[in-house]
């Protein structure tokens, strides 16, 4: 099994680079087709088979997904620890399934992880947490595969632009960080340092309480009308979080996706119609 899953990581790592969507920092969607976005997945298993089975990605070749925020949460081994890290293989083999149709983006747990540094999930510390399940799990050949996980995330897009205007990253940098933020990040290869506080990626991913006047500035810089996002919680599955900011979850049993047609324009008001909850897929 090890030697399996350095294996997947390396082709993955491989496939998120060779995307042919994949222009720098980001992945720029075709103008037809259709998108699925999920929300933060936080290792529930259960959502992440119906997002794959509502795509039917089989039988739909012009239609993406989208991934986000995989790991820290959901089944835990007999010591506590946390076996997310599952989730991540299984999202990685529908990657080497569908190069160009799964996209997975940098969350912030993911650049905790690359980083070793502690993340709290509902008071836990979550990257100890993966790290002893994962030692628990491959033995020998723990590090081997951590450094081989780390290499994998680090080459994640960290968001994804639509034709229609529509910009979807796991998160959006805090209004008083803004004018630390620099957007040549999406069109040039991704640093080490760039992940790390105040790095832009990780402002990127860590980034809250986003404000409108924050939101219409980073708008008109990116050239989009309407970003969609994870990372913050919602209890009741998704957000309208100010004019032109959606958020969504997929982490528990309220959860939500949003289903997309990529040739259609969209008002910030017809997107909350494009909600479907994860409930009513069987
Ligand atoms: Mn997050």
């Amino acid at each position: 099994m090890p030697h399996k899953t350095i294996e997947l990581l390396d082709k993955g790592r491989q496939a998120n680079i060779d995307n042919n969507c994949r222009k720098a920092g980001i992945v720029e969607l075709p103008e037809t087709g259709r998108l699925i976005i999920s929300g933060d997945l936080h290792g529930h298993c259960r959502n992440f088979e119906k997002i794959l089975a509502f795509a039917n990605l089989a039988e739909n070749e012009q239609t993406h997904v989208i991934f986000q925020e995989i790991i820290h949460g959901g089944p835990e081994d007999s010591h506590g620890g946390c076996l997310s890290f599952k989730l991540l293989l299984k999202a990685i083999q529908a990657k080497l399934e569908y190069p160009n149709q799964v996209h997975l983006v940098l969350g912030n747990h993911d650049t905790a992880f690359i980083n070793n540094s502690s993340v709290l999930k509902n008071g836990k510390e979550m990257n100890v947490a993966m790290r002893q399940a994962m030692d628990e799990c491959f033995g020998s050949e723990c590090e081997q595969i951590k450094t081989k996980m780390a290499q994998f995330l680090f080459s994640q897009p960290l968001a994804v632009k639509c034709q229609n205007r529509i910009w979807i990253s796991h998160s959006l940098p805090s209004p008083k960080y803004i004018d630390k933020f620099d957007t040549t990040i999406f069109s040039r290869q991704l640093r080490c340092n760039d992940i790390v506080r105040p790095g832009s990626a990780y402002l990127l991913t860590w980034g809250r309480r986003h404000n409108q006047n924050m939101l219409d500035q980073l708008a008109e810089a990116l050239d989009v009308d309407i970003f969609i996002v994870g990372h913050q919680p919602q209890s009741q599955g998704w957000e309208r979080a100010a004019e032109n900011l959606f958020i969504i979850a997929s982490d528990h049993n309220h959860g939500c996706i949003m289903e997309l047609d990529l040739a259609k324009t969209y008002t910030p008001e017809q997107i909350p119609d494009c909600i479907i909850t994860l409930a009513s897929i069987s």
